[in-house]
């Protein structure tokens, strides 16, 4: 018996994000299990990659219950990011080159000295050089936003774009800090840090863990998103988006119109 055709998968997915168009969910249809996801994920960042991109990081994906609740899926789980994902602090972001994105509040950190997989991260601040807050812009490449959990796996879990506002020396609490997210001015969504995994700090151990049976180790370097702190909300046209976390500043993005 023959498994899913994985690098067929991981073009149909990477076709959907090229074309702007949404596709059916892939994995009740092939079979394909959380492992197998994982290697249609590793073949569709490949594809980027092959074009002239670089992995500049790593995001951790449904670390909240009000992320899992809203998509229906409930396990931690891991994407890539790359240079072209990225779009600076208060920048534009073409909104026609995504199918229905989103937007939801995050907290990233700039990474330093990691220890090998297996290994406990140890004193956080030896593993962290910086903490920021972020805007993470997610879009998934299935129709109505819909998928189970390999499905949103192999989609490299429903990664878009990503904005980093300015680097802070990580301060001494990241456990419960507020977090707004304002779209045009107005508050969208509240949260607290708490609700990354109950503490920000703990995404990174997961991270380096999920990731680590991959073979993928995280990078001196490299932005680490560690989740949302509340749902995501649409991305309209035209939208002003701010993020803000307590202690850490905040993030913004326009989206074209
Ligand atoms: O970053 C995230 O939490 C997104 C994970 C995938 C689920 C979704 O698309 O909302
Ligand atoms: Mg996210």
């Amino acid at each position: 018996m023959t498994g899913p055709d994985l690098a067929g998968l991981a073009e149909q997915l990477g076709r959907a994000a090229d074309d702007v168009t949404a596709i059916p969910q892939l994995a009740a249809e092939t079979g394909l299990d959380v492992d197998a996801a994982y290697a249609v994920q590793a073949a569709l960042v490949q594809r980027r990659l092959g074009r002239g991109e670089r992995l500049v990081g790593l995001k951790m994906g449904l670390t909240s219950k009000a992320k899992m609740a809203q998509v229906g899926v409930d396990e931690v789980i891991w994407g890539r990011l790359t240079d072209l994902m990225r779009v600076p602090d208060g920048g534009t972001v073409d909104v026609s080159r995504f199918i229905h994105p989103r937007v939801e509040p995050e907290v990233a950190f700039l990474l330093d000295r990691l220890p090998e997989p297996g290994e406990p991260v140890g004193d956080f601040t030896d593993a962290v050089r910086a903490v920021a807050p972020a805007i993470e812009l997610i879009d998934s490449r299935y129709a109505n936003f819909r998928f189970s959990l390999p499905d949103v796996i192999a989609d490299n879990t429903s990664a878009g774009a990503f904005v980093v506002g300015p680097w802070s020396p990580v301060p001494d609490g990241l456990e419960n800090l507020g977090v707004l997210l304002e779209v045009d001015g107005r508050v969208a969504q509240v949260g607290s840090t708490a609700a990354i995994l109950g503490d920000p700090r703990r995404a990174l151990d997961e991270g380096i863990r999920l990731a680590g049976r991959h073979g993928v180790r995280l990078r001196e370097g490299w932005v680490f998103l560690a989740g949302a702190a509340t749902a995501a909300v649409p991305l309209r046209a035209g939208a002003q988006v701010r993020a803000v976390v307590e202690k850490l500043g905040s993030a913004s993005l326009r989206a074209s119109s």
